[in-house]
């Protein structure tokens, strides 16, 4: 009989020693960014985690094997082959039982991270709940997946092709706990600040880790928790070619009938080639962002262990 998950021995053992790991998604590799920017910034943030002092734990899955910590030939392929499936929580039996390779989405890479003991994971933005979900009952299985899988995801806040304050509300539902990274505002993705305030801010990578810690002793081990690191302004996309560009994406949406797992990386497209090139700058510089601060939060709670 085969095995179904495999963790790099790095990895496998950085966990057991309570050493830092940072767990990165596979999704916006294959499907969030463009070649060939998708494989350099793979490779890029390989590089800053371990800079910060953490392992690097690529999740994906190869020929039916769900990756703890995806070596570089199979980062490679899943940048660079044609039609690598989008894999959200739930597909990965199908996909594991038919031997297909993967792209695992926040949802799929929080649930194989959290299995495998990993406590922090960086990534862009968050999927949430679709802005026009009343009709199309369209929401990402990303913030579902973060209540059941104990592992502390930082991100740029929810995509701003999104519906932000229904994504909260949403969170708040499920019982998944927001805190601002030297913020109160909700990051807004490509913008700073979404325009909504939360109740909750850490200043520093001791704090973040104060919190997870406490999700510990608290009776949370079995949610997720959601840590907002804002793009600081002066790096921020240009909020009017924002609007316009996502109000024209949207336009689109419709009028090509794109729908269900293709609305996001359609979105995100169009963003790329409508501003120029900025949005994918912007894109990278949260993804390189994102997991520095992943990196040294893990860094600061193996510290405490
Ligand atoms: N963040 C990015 N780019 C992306 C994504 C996140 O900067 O492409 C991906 C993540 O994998 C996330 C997915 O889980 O988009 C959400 O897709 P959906 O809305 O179909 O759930
Ligand atoms: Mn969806």
């Amino acid at each position: 009989m085969r095995g179904y998950f495999e963790a790099k021995p790095e990895v496998a053992d950085a966990v057991r020693d309570g050493e830092p790991v940072v767990a990165l998604e596979s999704t916006l590799i294959s499907h969030g960014l463009p070649r060939p920017d998708n494989l350099a910034l793979a490779r890029e943030v390989e590089g800053i985690a371990r800079g910060e002092g953490a392992a690097p734990a690529a999740i994906g899955m190869i020929g039916g094997v769900a990756k703890i910590g995806l070596a570089d030939d199979e980062i490679e392929l899943l940048a660079e082959e044609d039609g690598i499936p989008k894999l959200s929580a739930r597909d990965l039996p199908m996909a594991a039982a038919r031997g297909s390779h993967g792209a695992t989405t926040v949802a799929a890479t929080a649930h194989l991270a959290g299995m495998a003991g990993i406590k922090l994971f960086a990534t862009g933005g968050l999927g949430g709940v679709h802005r026009e979900a009343r009709e199309s009952w369209d929401v990402s299985a990303d913030p579902g997946s973060l209540a059941r899988a104990p592992v502390a995801v930082v991100c740029s806040g929810v995509k701003s092709i999104l519906d932000v304050p229904a994504t909260l509300e949403y969170l708040e539902t499920l019982g998944v706990p927001v805190v601002g990274f030297g913020s109160r505002s909700f990051a807004g993705f490509y913008l700073s600040d979404s325009g909504h305030t939360l109740d909750w801010h850490v200043e520093s990578e001791e704090e973040a880790a104060d919190v997870v810690r406490a999700m510990g002793w608290l009776g949370f081990g079995g949610t997720g928790l959601v840590v907002s690191n804002p793009i600081p302004e002066g790096s921020q996309l240009d909020p009017r070619l924002h609007d316009e560009v996502l109000a024209a994406g949207l336009r689109d949406l419709e009028r090509l009938g794109v729908g269900g797992k293709d609305v996001t990386p359609f979105l995100l497209g169009r963003f790329h080639e409508g501003t120029g090139g900025e949005s994918l700058a912007v894109n990278k510089e949260i993804i390189r962002r994102n997991v520095r601060l992943a990196a040294g939060i893990s860094v600061a709670l193996s510290k405490g262990k």
